[in-house]
């Protein structure tokens, strides 16, 4: 089995010792710390989310694979630093109400602070109204939802609205992603933008920040 194979194998299974080992094999071996997110903790998680889809996983199980997950990613942080420290904006951040998936929203908002934006992270579970708090009292530059569920997604048309009712549409860009998020729901809910993944959602941000300097 190749190693990433294993590891992928490990993540599924829960394994955290075999994880750490093996991602740390893995950097021994010379694949870099976004190799191995891709292609090994990633890519575990597609495969625990069609066992769970095929009802072959349930959710004791699929969370002891997401901390295991989590485990590997610990060890990959200091590595996915993308240089670039100073301040580009700050930037307001949660998993939508209704939604408590957060490991993406964690990697998006680790990406994104390491690119040398302030992040300032709400956690999951945020109401709208929380959001537009937040990003009124900190002047944040820019809001970004995630959202795992297709039906929390309706959540970030409301946080929009929130957004528009505090005056702070025009001040405030909104970034959005998630699986089930596409370019085309951030058009039809009037959001700035959309990535599809944590190295997107930094690109994304910075074209915002320089559309509006
Ligand atoms: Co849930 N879950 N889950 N789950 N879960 C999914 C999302 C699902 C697709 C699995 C499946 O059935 N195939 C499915 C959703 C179906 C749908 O709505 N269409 C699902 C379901 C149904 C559920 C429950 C309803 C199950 C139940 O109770 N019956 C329940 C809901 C709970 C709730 O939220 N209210 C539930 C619960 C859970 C756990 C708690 C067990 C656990 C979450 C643990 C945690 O997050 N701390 C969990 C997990 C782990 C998953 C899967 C397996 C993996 C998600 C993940 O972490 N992926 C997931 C299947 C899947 O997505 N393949 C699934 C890895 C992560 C790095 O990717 O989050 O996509 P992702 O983030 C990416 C991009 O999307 C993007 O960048 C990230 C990094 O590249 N991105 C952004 C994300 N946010 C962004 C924000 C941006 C920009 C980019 O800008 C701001």
């Amino acid at each position: 089995m190749s190693l990433f194979e294993d590891l992928k194998l490990n993540v599924e299974q829960g394994k955290k010792e075999a994880v750490l080992a093996l991602v740390a094999q893995a950097l021994d071996q010379g694949h870099s710390a976004q190799q191995i997110l891709q292609q090994g903790l990633i890519a575990a998680m597609d495969i625990v989310g069609a066992k769970m889809e095929q009802e072959e996983m349930f959710i004791p199980e699929v969370l002891r694979a997401a901390k295991t997950m989590e485990a590997g990613l610990e060890i990959l942080k200091p590595l996915l630093g993308v240089g670039d420290m100073q301040v580009s904006g700050k930037v307001v951040m949660g998993t939508v109400k209704g939604d408590l998936h957060d490991i993406g929203k964690n990697l998006v908002a680790m990406l994104l602070s390491s690119a040398g934006f302030e992040v300032i992270d709400l956690g999951i579970n945020v109401a709208p109204a929380v959001f537009a708090q937040k990003a009124e009292a900190t002047g944040a530059d820019f809001l970004g939802m995630s959202a795992l569920l297709t039906t929390t997604m309706p959540m970030m048309a409301a946080t929009i609205e929130e957004l528009e009712k505090a005056g702070l549409r025009g001040r405030v860009r909104v970034l959005i992603g998630g699986a089930p998020v596409t370019q085309a729901y951030a058009d039809q809910i009037g959001a700035d933008g959309y990535a599809s993944d944590a190295g997107a959602a930094i690109k994304v941000a910075k074209e915002l920040g320089a559309v509006k300097a």
